[in-house]
């Protein structure tokens, strides 16, 4: 097939979007074949099935490379306790929080948990979300952790899209329990039967003061790094504990959130070619004031990509477009570095080489958009221009 008359945003280039403004694609099979200037096209595919795009935008499919999509329950009362001036981690230590998701899940049978979390998968997708990271996290024990990484994999027997997975049995320490006999005999051999089953893509933690510190994230990733998966981690979120610095000495593929991250994580993470994923919706939904360090990330050159860590705490939210408008308004991130942020960056912070760029040999997933300038993706609030989304070579 042969899209024509369509702007296509490439993000092949070294800066910028890549825009051919009269581009066309050739699609076979679930593949590029060609992306380039209409007047370029070689013969040999001009007998191809054409589409008219007539003027739209083309996009890589969107990537939201962090999310906690897959949970039951909602924490509607601890948004009313913040808005009374409760803080986050006041309610998390009064045993609110991560450990009452956690009860939730634990309760939700394996449909149950598919059920819940379809709804917003699909939200996802009505805004040309082609690939979503999935976390586990909310089990903390070794069933429930399983249970929650196959219900991440079914979702992509459900629906058109591409799951990754993140094994968190690190996210929180269990009610009454201690944070290293936790991860001794529970997170551990979790993490050991996660990756035997073929659950874990890759392996993520939460190093904070109500969650765990450097040293016993290190433990996590040793395992991780013997068992040759790839690790990232949540980061400078709430404080700064050396997150960062930690996730780049393991050549992490991200750190995440990292608003109180420093000029010398910047650099540890430049250094090491880890992604750093930024999350306004934590920030926006926590009413934090404390800025990612932008300025310091774009100066070393590290990736930035953005997310909606779509979870029922601190980010209760399922739209990247969203998210790209909040790390435009909150973070001051260019419109470009925004798009940037939810394709090229995003399956870089996935490991993700086949997507997130337009280019002859990439997967076939696209987003087409009644827009006229790729700003726009950005610019609007709560305003979805999708016209159509292509999943491996086929049309939605
Ligand atoms: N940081 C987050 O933003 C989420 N997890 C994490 O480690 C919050 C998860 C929650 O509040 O349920
Ligand atoms: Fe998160």
């Amino acid at each position: 097939m042969l899209l024509e008359n369509a702007r296509v945003a490439t993000l092949t280039g070294p800066v910028g979007l890549g825009l051919i403004p009269d581009g066309a694609l050739v699609v076979r099979g679930t593949d590029l074949m060609w992306v380039g200037p209409r007047g370029a096209l070689p013969d040999k595919f001009s007998d191809e099935d054409r589409l008219d795009l007539q003027g739209r935008l083309v996009t890589p499919g969107l990537i939201d490379c962090h999310t906690h999509l897959v949970h039951c329950g909602h924490r509607a009362r601890e948004f009313e306790m913040r808005l009374e001036g409760a803080s986050y981690e006041q309610i998390a230590r009064a045993g609110g929080g991560i450990v009452s998701t956690v009860e939730a899940t634990r309760a939700a049978s394996a449909s149950d948990l598919l059920a819940s979390a379809l709804p917003r998968v699909d939200a996802l997708i009505a805004e040309g979300v082609t690939t979503v990271e999935i976390k586990s996290g909310y089990g903390l024990d070794i069933e429930t952790e399983l249970r929650m990484l196959r219900t991440a994999r079914k979702i992509a027997h459900e629906r058109p899209i591409s799951v990754r997975t993140s094994f968190l049995g690190a996210h929180a320490v269990p009610k009454d329990q201690d944070a290293d006999t936790y991860l001794t005999d529970i997170c551990l051999p979790a993490l050991e039967a996660a990756v035997a089953e073929g659950l874990a893509d890759a392996v993520d933690g939460f190093c904070e003061g109500i969650a765990f510190s450097p040293d016993q994230i290190a433990r996590v990733f040793d395992r991780a790094t013997e068992l040759g998966v790839p690790v990232k981690l949540h980061a400078e979120q709430l404080s700064n504990l050396g997150g960062a610095r930690l996730a780049a000495s393991y050549s992490a593929l991200s750190a995440d959130h990292l608003e109180y991250a420093s000029d010398a994580d910047a650099a540890a993470m430049a250094r090491a070619g880890t992604v750093a994923v930024l999350l306004p919706g934590a920030f926006y939904t926590l009413r934090e004031t404390t800025l990612p360090p932008i300025g310091a990330l774009r100066a070393h050159g590290v990736s930035m990509a953005l997310a909606t860590d779509s979870n029922p705490g601190s980010s209760p939210m399922t739209s990247v477009l969203l998210a790209m408008n909040m790390g435009a308004t909150l973070f001051r991130m260019t419109p470009t570095e925004c798009l940037t942020g939810t394709t090229r960056h995003a399956a870089q912070a996935l490991g993700l080489q086949d997507r997130g760029t337009l280019a002859a040999g990439q997967r076939a997933d696209l987003a087409i958009w009644d827009v006229e300038d790729p700003a726009e993706l950005t610019y609007r609030i709560g305003f979805n221009p999708l016209w159509r989304r292509m999943y491996g070579g086929v049309f939605q």
